[in-house]
């Protein structure tokens, strides 16, 4: 007989997902930590294994401790273990939590950063459990400098939960070094900290980070939902992922070249939305709302009544996939629109306004630059510099790295800004 294991991480039970108007109560991950209790009672799973952050923060023990609580008693009901580690954002809290003696079924792994091993046995089947916890909010060594587990029998399915950075040197976050995974007689690393589905290593080892099960921002796009490992031997293991998200974002590109009016424009781009989520419709079961950012692409003659007809999209939208129960709406719209000109290259040999727009449009297309580009730049630096130093953005990013992505997106702002500047100059002279 296969075991089977539910597997997921970071829940981030306390927090919501961004951009649901509805207060609908999908929004919250203590809705999908339910509908994972549910999956594992109504499918007998053996083992639901948890990867950390499953608590947002420990400001968030009142939040958590009735959802976590009962859903561990509800599989305690079941005859179900808990496996599980703690991240960063749960260190503390969760050992408070977990009540060992209330819940004899729910098993905490390498406490205080020190790893640890546990069995599971069902009948005559074992698999071993192996785990590191976070100690602290941060830690900038990777968890296996400190790896002893001369304990493990290398004859029984082992299974390592881990939370953590893999391939990110200098995180602050358990920085992994993928290697460390291949040097250890366990069969599959099911890991945490990354939102983002994300398969590692396809066999043997399997390294797997099941990402969210609970898609919380426009970021976490696709299918979320937590892992089903069956495990017919060591050397046999399956896995799925199944989709248990309520919430699910998407983009789409709308090519609005040649839709020079309100209708047509506003044509496209619902027929667009609605395609496309058709073409996910045996994905949205159990999806409440569907959630679009649309960048808008091509060239358009007027660019500034384009943001002015497609903007109301965001407030208003609100459309039901074919009575499923799934909502559409939209997030945020993108201008990606080049400035259509007839002339631009002729325009760009002109001194007036409208030919300083044209040579910088044409300059930041080639990577290039011009004076003009270049005050706005020099302008535009200290205005963001004092933002980020506002306190809002904590931790303070200062690396070369960050520095050239912020200028990189300047200069797409600018680039932006100059072809819907340069559609309206032309638009005036018409
Ligand atoms: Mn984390």
């Amino acid at each position: 007989m296969a075991l089977t294991i539910l597997a997921t991480g970071d829940i981030h039970i306390g927090k919501k997902s961004s951009s649901i108007k509805r207060n609908a109560e999908e929004g919250a991950t203590k809705y999908t930590w339910n509908r994972i209790i549910d999956y594992a009672i109504k499918n007998s799973v053996d083992v639901l294994a948890l990867t950390g952050d499953i608590v947002d923060q420990d400001n968030r023990y009142f939040e958590a401790i009735g959802p976590l609580q009962s859903g561990f008693e509800r599989l305690k009901q079941s005859n179900i273990a808990v496996y599980m580690v703690a991240g960063n954002h749960d260190f503390d809290v969760l050992t408070q939590l977990v009540d060992s003696e209330r819940y004899d079924n729910v098993h905490l792994l390498g406490a205080n950063g020190i790893w640890e091993i546990k069995m599971f046995s069902k009948g005559e089947e074992k698999i071993q459990f192996i785990g590191w916890s976070f100690p602290n909010r941060h830690v900038s060594e990777d968890p296996f400098l400190k790896f002893e587990m001369s304990e493990i029998n290398p004859n029984i399915t082992t299974i390592g939960l881990l939370h953590g950075d893999v391939g990110v040197a200098d995180s602050k976050y358990a920085p992994i070094e993928f290697n460390n995974f291949m040097s250890h007689p366990v069969q599959a690393w099911i890991l945490g900290h990354i939102h983002k589905p994300q398969i590692l290593n396809n066999s043997e080892p399997i390294v797997y980070y099941p990402g969210s099960p609970h898609a919380l921002s426009a970021k976490e796009y696709g299918v979320h939902g937590p892992i089903l490992l069956t495990i017919q031997s060591q050397k046999d293991i399956q896995i799925e992922q199944i989709p248990l998200s309520p919430i699910r974002y998407e983009s789409i590109s709308v090519d609005i070249t040649d839709k020079t009016d309100e209708a047509s424009v506003r044509d496209a781009v619902t027929s667009q939305l609605f395609e496309d989520a058709q073409s996910k419709i045996v994905e949205l079961d159990r999806v409440s709302f569907l959630i679009y950012d649309i960048i808008l692409t091509g060239q358009h003659s007027r660019i500034r009544d384009l943001e002015i007809w497609i903007s109301p999209i965001v407030d208003d939208y609100d459309q039901e996939i074919d009575s499923t129960g799934t909502r559409i709406y939209v997030r945020k719209i993108l201008f990606d629109v080049q400035a259509k000109v007839e002339n631009m290259q002729e325009l760009a040999q002109e001194s007036s306004p409208a030919g300083v727009l044209a040579r910088t449009i044409i300059a930041l297309q080639r990577g290039e630059t011009t004076d003009f580009a270049d005050n706005l730049l020099k302008e535009w630096k200290p205005v963001r510099d004092s933002i980020r130093e506002s306190g809002t953005y904590q931790p303070l990013r200062t690396t070369e790295r960050f520095e050239l992505e912020q200028n990189k997106e300047s200069k797409q702002y600018i680039l932006k800004e100059c072809n819907r500047i340069l559609t309206e100059l032309i638009e005036q002279q018409n």
